[in-house]
Protein backbone atom coordinates (compact mmCIF):
# COMPACT_ATOMS: atom_id res chain seq x y z
CA UNK A 1 0.00 0.00 0.00
CA UNK A 2 0.69 3.43 -0.33
CA UNK A 3 1.60 4.42 2.97
CA UNK A 4 3.96 1.68 3.45
CA UNK A 5 6.24 2.29 0.24
CA UNK A 6 6.32 5.82 1.40
CA UNK A 7 7.21 4.66 4.47
CA UNK A 8 9.88 2.45 3.35
CA UNK A 9 11.01 4.76 0.65
CA UNK A 10 11.76 7.03 3.78
CA UNK A 11 13.66 5.06 5.28
CA UNK A 12 16.01 4.09 2.42
CA UNK A 13 16.63 7.50 1.65
CA UNK A 14 16.74 9.02 5.36
CA UNK A 15 14.29 11.64 4.43
CA UNK A 16 12.79 12.31 7.84
CA UNK A 17 14.75 14.94 9.15
CA UNK A 18 14.37 16.78 5.44
CA UNK A 19 10.20 15.80 6.38
CA UNK A 20 10.21 17.28 9.24
CA UNK A 21 12.22 20.74 8.59
CA UNK A 22 9.87 21.14 5.84
CA UNK A 23 6.92 20.85 8.31
CA UNK A 24 8.11 23.31 10.55
CA UNK A 25 9.24 25.74 7.39
CA UNK A 26 5.27 25.26 6.38
CA UNK A 27 3.49 25.65 9.97
CA UNK A 28 5.73 29.13 10.16
CA UNK A 29 4.67 30.21 7.05
CA UNK A 30 0.97 28.90 7.40
CA UNK A 31 1.62 30.81 11.24
CA UNK A 32 1.92 33.93 9.11
CA UNK A 33 -0.59 33.75 6.52
CA UNK A 34 -3.76 33.01 8.79
CA UNK A 35 -2.36 35.28 11.32
CA UNK A 36 -2.70 32.65 13.89
CA UNK A 37 -2.96 35.26 17.51
CA UNK A 38 -1.90 33.71 20.84
CA UNK A 39 -2.90 37.07 22.37
CA UNK A 40 -5.52 36.02 25.47
CA UNK A 41 -3.06 33.16 26.02
CA UNK A 42 0.01 35.18 26.80
CA UNK A 43 -2.10 37.81 28.18
CA UNK A 44 -0.54 38.40 31.88
CA UNK A 45 -3.84 37.89 33.51
CA UNK A 46 -3.39 34.11 32.17
CA UNK A 47 0.33 34.14 32.82
CA UNK A 48 -0.65 30.92 35.87
CA UNK A 49 -2.84 29.25 33.58
CA UNK A 50 -0.17 28.18 31.34
CA UNK A 51 2.62 25.52 31.63
CA UNK A 52 5.23 26.49 29.18
CA UNK A 53 5.26 30.01 28.42
CA UNK A 54 5.67 29.07 24.80
CA UNK A 55 2.79 26.87 23.96
CA UNK A 56 -0.07 28.75 23.96
CA UNK A 57 -3.60 27.86 22.85
CA UNK A 58 -4.53 30.07 19.39
CA UNK A 59 -6.98 32.50 20.14
CA UNK A 60 -9.34 31.61 17.41
CA UNK A 61 -9.66 27.93 18.21
CA UNK A 62 -9.46 27.65 22.03
CA UNK A 63 -12.03 25.79 24.81
CA UNK A 64 -13.45 28.24 26.98
CA UNK A 65 -14.97 28.26 30.32
CA UNK A 66 -18.50 28.93 29.69
CA UNK A 67 -20.54 29.02 33.17
CA UNK A 68 -16.73 32.01 34.36
CA UNK A 69 -16.84 35.50 33.38
CA UNK A 70 -14.58 36.52 30.56
CA UNK A 71 -11.95 37.51 32.28
CA UNK A 72 -12.11 33.80 33.89
CA UNK A 73 -12.26 31.72 31.22
CA UNK A 74 -9.00 30.84 29.60
CA UNK A 75 -7.77 27.18 29.45
CA UNK A 76 -4.51 25.67 27.85
CA UNK A 77 -6.72 23.39 25.61
CA UNK A 78 -7.83 23.27 22.03
CA UNK A 79 -10.96 21.62 20.04
CA UNK A 80 -9.56 19.67 17.04
CA UNK A 81 -12.16 18.89 14.13
CA UNK A 82 -10.56 16.08 11.78
CA UNK A 83 -12.95 16.51 8.54
CA UNK A 84 -11.86 13.08 7.04
CA UNK A 85 -12.23 10.99 9.97
CA UNK A 86 -15.61 12.43 11.63
CA UNK A 87 -13.66 12.70 14.90
CA UNK A 88 -13.57 15.20 17.58
CA UNK A 89 -10.85 15.96 20.27
CA UNK A 90 -9.71 18.23 23.15
CA UNK A 91 -6.39 18.37 23.17
CA UNK A 92 -4.82 19.86 26.19
CA UNK A 93 -1.68 20.63 28.47
CA UNK A 94 -1.11 18.41 31.51
CA UNK A 95 -3.42 20.28 34.26
CA UNK A 96 -1.25 22.82 36.70
CA UNK A 97 -2.06 22.67 40.52
CA UNK A 98 -3.47 26.24 39.84
CA UNK A 99 -6.04 25.10 36.58
CA UNK A 100 -6.84 21.21 37.88
CA UNK A 101 -9.68 22.03 38.58
CA UNK A 102 -10.12 24.45 35.34
CA UNK A 103 -9.58 21.19 33.68
CA UNK A 104 -12.53 19.12 35.56
CA UNK A 105 -14.80 21.98 34.81
CA UNK A 106 -13.76 21.55 30.98
CA UNK A 107 -14.54 17.78 31.22
CA UNK A 108 -17.87 18.73 32.75
CA UNK A 109 -19.53 21.33 30.01
CA UNK A 110 -17.79 19.51 27.12
CA UNK A 111 -19.49 16.21 28.32
CA UNK A 112 -16.61 14.38 27.96
CA UNK A 113 -16.53 10.81 29.01
CA UNK A 114 -13.04 9.74 28.30
CA UNK A 115 -9.35 11.37 29.51
CA UNK A 116 -6.52 10.12 27.22
CA UNK A 117 -2.88 11.06 29.25
CA UNK A 118 -0.27 10.22 27.59
CA UNK A 119 2.76 11.20 30.46
CA UNK A 120 3.53 10.50 33.92
CA UNK A 121 3.42 12.91 36.57
CA UNK A 122 7.34 12.97 37.09
CA UNK A 123 9.58 12.59 34.36
CA UNK A 124 13.02 12.47 34.59
CA UNK A 125 13.00 13.80 38.23
CA UNK A 126 10.78 16.80 37.30
CA UNK A 127 6.80 17.45 37.25
CA UNK A 128 5.06 16.86 34.34
CA UNK A 129 1.73 17.44 35.13
CA UNK A 130 -0.54 17.81 38.63
CA UNK A 131 -1.54 14.91 40.37
CA UNK A 132 -5.26 16.19 39.16
CA UNK A 133 -6.98 12.59 39.85
CA UNK A 134 -7.07 9.82 42.39
CA UNK A 135 -5.35 6.83 42.20
CA UNK A 136 -4.25 3.83 43.74
CA UNK A 137 -1.00 4.84 44.71
CA UNK A 138 -2.17 8.39 45.61
CA UNK A 139 -5.74 8.85 47.24
CA UNK A 140 -8.87 7.41 46.30
CA UNK A 141 -10.73 10.40 46.51
CA UNK A 142 -9.70 13.79 45.42
CA UNK A 143 -11.51 17.17 46.07
CA UNK A 144 -11.25 20.29 44.57
CA UNK A 145 -12.78 23.15 45.22
CA UNK A 146 -15.83 22.61 42.45
CA UNK A 147 -15.60 18.45 42.19
CA UNK A 148 -15.20 15.67 44.11
CA UNK A 149 -13.51 12.42 42.10
CA UNK A 150 -13.81 9.22 43.44
CA UNK A 151 -11.63 5.95 42.17
CA UNK A 152 -14.22 3.42 40.80
CA UNK A 153 -11.39 1.17 39.27
CA UNK A 154 -7.87 0.72 38.60
CA UNK A 155 -6.44 -1.59 36.24
CA UNK A 156 -2.70 -1.91 35.50
CA UNK A 157 -0.65 -3.16 32.30
CA UNK A 158 2.90 -2.87 31.57
CA UNK A 159 2.26 -0.02 28.95
CA UNK A 160 -0.91 1.75 30.39
CA UNK A 161 -3.41 1.75 33.04
CA UNK A 162 -7.13 2.46 32.96
CA UNK A 163 -9.22 3.88 35.73
CA UNK A 164 -12.85 4.42 35.95
CA UNK A 165 -13.39 7.60 37.52
CA UNK A 166 -17.02 9.18 39.31
CA UNK A 167 -16.73 12.79 38.66
CA UNK A 168 -19.44 14.73 40.93
CA UNK A 169 -19.94 18.20 40.97
CA UNK A 170 -19.80 19.58 43.76
CA UNK A 171 -23.50 22.22 45.05
CA UNK A 172 -21.52 24.44 46.42
CA UNK A 173 -19.67 25.47 43.18
CA UNK A 174 -23.54 26.89 42.16
CA UNK A 175 -23.02 29.41 44.71
CA UNK A 176 -19.50 29.75 43.91
CA UNK A 177 -19.93 30.28 40.32
CA UNK A 178 -22.55 32.73 41.11
CA UNK A 179 -20.37 35.03 43.34
CA UNK A 180 -17.49 34.54 40.81
CA UNK A 181 -19.61 35.91 37.77
CA UNK A 182 -20.71 38.70 40.15
CA UNK A 183 -18.10 40.19 40.97
CA UNK A 184 -16.21 39.85 37.86
CA UNK A 185 -15.00 43.36 37.25
CA UNK A 186 -16.47 43.65 33.82
CA UNK A 187 -19.36 42.59 34.93
CA UNK A 188 -19.60 40.11 32.36
CA UNK A 189 -21.97 37.88 33.17
CA UNK A 190 -21.96 33.65 33.06
CA UNK A 191 -22.90 33.18 28.88
CA UNK A 192 -24.83 30.08 29.26
CA UNK A 193 -27.71 29.03 27.52
CA UNK A 194 -30.96 27.62 29.76
CA UNK A 195 -29.61 24.35 28.36
CA UNK A 196 -26.43 24.76 29.17
CA UNK A 197 -27.69 26.18 32.92
CA UNK A 198 -29.16 23.01 33.49
CA UNK A 199 -26.18 21.12 32.84
CA UNK A 200 -24.49 22.75 35.81
CA UNK A 201 -26.88 21.95 37.76
CA UNK A 202 -25.64 20.32 40.72
CA UNK A 203 -26.45 16.66 42.07
CA UNK A 204 -25.03 15.46 39.51
CA UNK A 205 -22.59 12.55 38.79
CA UNK A 206 -20.60 11.56 35.58
CA UNK A 207 -18.05 8.48 34.95
CA UNK A 208 -15.30 9.11 33.29
CA UNK A 209 -12.57 6.90 31.74
CA UNK A 210 -9.17 7.68 32.50
CA UNK A 211 -6.31 6.13 29.90
CA UNK A 212 -2.64 6.44 30.77
CA UNK A 213 -0.10 5.59 28.54
CA UNK A 214 3.20 4.78 31.47
CA UNK A 215 5.80 4.53 28.98
CA UNK A 216 6.26 7.18 26.52
CA UNK A 217 9.37 9.58 27.55
CA UNK A 218 8.74 13.53 26.56
CA UNK A 219 10.31 14.63 22.92
CA UNK A 220 10.98 10.52 22.77
CA UNK A 221 8.83 7.99 21.39
CA UNK A 222 7.48 4.83 22.72
CA UNK A 223 9.39 1.30 22.92
CA UNK A 224 7.73 -0.40 20.45
CA UNK A 225 4.38 0.92 18.29
CA UNK A 226 3.17 -2.79 19.26
CA UNK A 227 2.97 -1.09 23.11
CA UNK A 228 1.50 2.19 21.77
CA UNK A 229 -1.10 0.53 19.33
CA UNK A 230 -2.48 -2.13 22.02
CA UNK A 231 -3.10 1.44 24.57
CA UNK A 232 -4.97 2.57 21.43
CA UNK A 233 -7.30 -0.53 20.59
CA UNK A 234 -8.06 -0.18 24.08
CA UNK A 235 -9.04 3.32 24.25
CA UNK A 236 -11.13 2.80 21.08
CA UNK A 237 -12.78 -0.63 21.68
CA UNK A 238 -14.39 1.22 24.09
CA UNK A 239 -16.36 3.22 21.91
CA UNK A 240 -15.19 6.13 23.95
CA UNK A 241 -13.34 8.30 20.92
CA UNK A 242 -16.99 8.00 19.10
CA UNK A 243 -17.64 11.81 20.22
CA UNK A 244 -21.10 11.57 18.16
CA UNK A 245 -22.16 9.36 21.72
CA UNK A 246 -20.28 11.39 23.94
CA UNK A 247 -18.51 14.43 24.08
CA UNK A 248 -14.92 15.00 22.48
CA UNK A 249 -12.00 12.77 24.27
CA UNK A 250 -9.30 15.07 26.29
CA UNK A 251 -6.16 14.06 25.04
CA UNK A 252 -3.11 15.21 27.08
CA UNK A 253 0.60 15.25 27.91
CA UNK A 254 2.73 17.87 29.63
CA UNK A 255 2.55 20.42 26.55
CA UNK A 256 -0.25 18.86 24.95
CA UNK A 257 1.54 18.97 21.64
CA UNK A 258 4.29 16.64 21.24
CA UNK A 259 2.85 13.16 22.12
CA UNK A 260 -0.66 14.51 22.18
CA UNK A 261 -0.17 15.43 18.61
CA UNK A 262 1.38 11.55 17.65
CA UNK A 263 -1.87 10.03 19.06
CA UNK A 264 -3.96 12.24 16.85
CA UNK A 265 -2.59 11.81 13.91
CA UNK A 266 -1.91 8.14 14.21
CA UNK A 267 -5.73 7.79 15.06
CA UNK A 268 -7.34 9.86 12.60
CA UNK A 269 -4.93 8.69 9.66
CA UNK A 270 -6.66 5.19 10.86
CA UNK A 271 -9.77 6.43 10.78
CA UNK A 272 -9.40 7.34 7.34
CA UNK A 273 -8.12 4.02 6.03
CA UNK A 274 -10.22 2.20 7.40
CA UNK A 275 -13.20 4.42 5.82
CA UNK A 276 -11.84 3.34 2.59
CA UNK A 277 -10.34 6.85 1.76
CA UNK A 278 -8.09 6.87 -1.44
CA UNK A 279 -4.47 6.19 0.18
CA UNK A 280 -2.83 8.38 -2.29
CA UNK A 281 -4.81 11.07 -0.87
CA UNK A 282 -4.00 10.11 2.90
CA UNK A 283 -1.28 12.55 3.37
CA UNK A 284 0.29 12.20 6.92
CA UNK A 285 2.45 15.46 7.08
CA UNK A 286 -0.43 17.51 5.18
CA UNK A 287 -2.54 16.30 8.43
CA UNK A 288 -0.39 17.78 10.43
CA UNK A 289 0.37 20.65 9.12
CA UNK A 290 -3.68 21.18 8.82
CA UNK A 291 -4.10 20.50 12.25
CA UNK A 292 -1.25 23.16 13.64
CA UNK A 293 -3.58 25.60 12.33
CA UNK A 294 -5.56 24.57 15.28
CA UNK A 295 -2.94 23.92 18.20
CA UNK A 296 0.86 24.71 17.26
CA UNK A 297 3.30 22.54 17.51
CA UNK A 298 1.75 18.89 17.12
CA UNK A 299 4.62 16.32 16.72
CA UNK A 300 7.53 17.83 18.27
CA UNK A 301 10.65 15.83 17.13
CA UNK A 302 11.57 13.69 13.78
CA UNK A 303 11.50 10.38 15.65
CA UNK A 304 7.97 10.83 16.63
CA UNK A 305 6.99 11.84 13.31
CA UNK A 306 8.54 8.62 11.78
CA UNK A 307 6.79 6.57 14.77
CA UNK A 308 3.64 8.18 13.66
CA UNK A 309 4.25 6.85 10.46
CA UNK A 310 5.11 3.50 11.83
CA UNK A 311 2.71 3.04 13.63
CA UNK A 312 0.24 3.64 10.80
CA UNK A 313 1.36 1.10 8.28
CA UNK A 314 2.05 -1.66 11.22
CA UNK A 315 -1.49 -1.20 11.64
CA UNK A 316 -2.62 -1.52 8.11
CA UNK A 317 -0.27 -4.08 7.26
CA UNK A 318 -0.16 -6.64 10.63
CA UNK A 319 -2.78 -9.63 10.54
CA UNK A 320 -2.70 -8.75 14.37
CA UNK A 321 -3.95 -5.48 14.06
CA UNK A 322 -7.19 -6.68 12.74
CA UNK A 323 -9.49 -6.21 15.56
CA UNK A 324 -7.90 -2.80 16.07
CA UNK A 325 -8.69 -1.20 12.55
CA UNK A 326 -12.06 -2.36 13.04
CA UNK A 327 -12.74 -0.50 16.53
CA UNK A 328 -11.11 2.78 14.14
CA UNK A 329 -14.75 3.00 12.30
CA UNK A 330 -17.34 5.53 13.20
CA UNK A 331 -20.04 3.29 13.98
CA UNK A 332 -22.87 5.35 15.37
CA UNK A 333 -25.35 2.20 15.79
CA UNK A 334 -22.77 0.47 18.33
CA UNK A 335 -24.86 -0.16 21.54
CA UNK A 336 -22.51 2.44 24.02
CA UNK A 337 -21.46 1.24 27.65
CA UNK A 338 -22.53 2.60 30.68
CA UNK A 339 -20.19 5.45 30.47
CA UNK A 340 -23.14 7.09 28.26
CA UNK A 341 -25.84 6.91 30.53
CA UNK A 342 -25.42 9.99 33.13
CA UNK A 343 -26.06 8.38 36.98
CA UNK A 344 -27.81 10.22 39.28
CA UNK A 345 -26.94 10.06 42.71
CA UNK A 346 -28.70 6.69 43.36
CA UNK A 347 -27.45 4.98 40.24
CA UNK A 348 -24.55 6.18 41.41
CA UNK A 349 -24.35 4.70 45.16
CA UNK A 350 -25.24 1.20 43.52
CA UNK A 351 -21.25 1.15 41.89
N1 LIG B 1 -8.39 37.44 31.40
C1 LIG B 1 -8.58 37.81 30.04
C2 LIG B 1 -9.04 36.55 29.25
O1 LIG B 1 -8.70 35.44 29.61
O2 LIG B 1 -9.79 36.71 28.26
C3 LIG B 1 -7.28 38.34 29.53
C4 LIG B 1 -7.36 39.20 28.34
C5 LIG B 1 -7.90 40.45 28.41
C6 LIG B 1 -6.87 38.73 27.15
C7 LIG B 1 -7.89 41.27 27.32
C8 LIG B 1 -6.86 39.51 26.04
C9 LIG B 1 -7.38 40.78 26.11
O3 LIG B 1 -7.35 41.57 24.98
P1 LIG B 1 -6.79 43.07 24.90
O4 LIG B 1 -5.35 43.02 25.41
O5 LIG B 1 -6.89 43.45 23.49
O6 LIG B 1 -7.66 43.90 25.80
N1 LIG C 1 4.88 27.15 34.08
C1 LIG C 1 6.28 26.74 34.17
C2 LIG C 1 6.99 27.21 32.87
O1 LIG C 1 6.60 28.21 32.33
O2 LIG C 1 7.95 26.57 32.45
C3 LIG C 1 6.35 25.25 34.34
C4 LIG C 1 5.67 24.59 35.55
C5 LIG C 1 4.95 25.27 36.55
C6 LIG C 1 5.77 23.25 35.69
C7 LIG C 1 4.37 24.60 37.65
C8 LIG C 1 5.19 22.55 36.78
C9 LIG C 1 4.49 23.22 37.74
O3 LIG C 1 3.97 22.53 38.85
P1 LIG C 1 2.48 21.89 39.02
O4 LIG C 1 2.21 21.03 37.84
O5 LIG C 1 2.50 21.08 40.28
O6 LIG C 1 1.52 23.04 39.14
N1 LIG D 1 9.19 24.75 26.30
C1 LIG D 1 8.82 23.42 26.63
C2 LIG D 1 10.04 22.56 26.33
O1 LIG D 1 10.58 22.67 25.21
O2 LIG D 1 10.44 21.84 27.23
C3 LIG D 1 7.61 23.02 25.88
C4 LIG D 1 7.26 21.58 25.72
C5 LIG D 1 7.28 20.66 26.76
C6 LIG D 1 6.88 21.13 24.48
C7 LIG D 1 6.93 19.32 26.56
C8 LIG D 1 6.52 19.81 24.26
C9 LIG D 1 6.54 18.91 25.30
O3 LIG D 1 6.18 17.60 25.07
P1 LIG D 1 4.69 17.02 25.15
O4 LIG D 1 3.78 17.93 24.37
O5 LIG D 1 4.81 15.67 24.55
O6 LIG D 1 4.31 16.96 26.60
Amino acid sequence: NYLKTKFEEFERTNEWMKLYQKLKVDSDKQEQAYNLSVKVSRHPDNANKNRYRDVSAYDHCRVTLKNRGENDSYINATPITVEGAGRKYILSQGPLASTANDFWEMIWQEKSRAIVMLNRIIEKNAIKCHQYYPEESFSRELQLESFVINLISERVTPHFVVRELELRRLKASEDHRRNSCGTDSTGSRSSLSPDEEEDFKSDEVRLVSHYQFTTWPDFGVPQSAEDFLEFLYEVRKSGQLNWQAYGPPVIHCSAGIGRSGTFVIVDAILVMVENGSDPQSVNLCELVLELRKSRMGLIQTMEQLRFSWKAVVDAISEEKWRPLMKATSCDRSESPTSNTRRLDRGVANQL
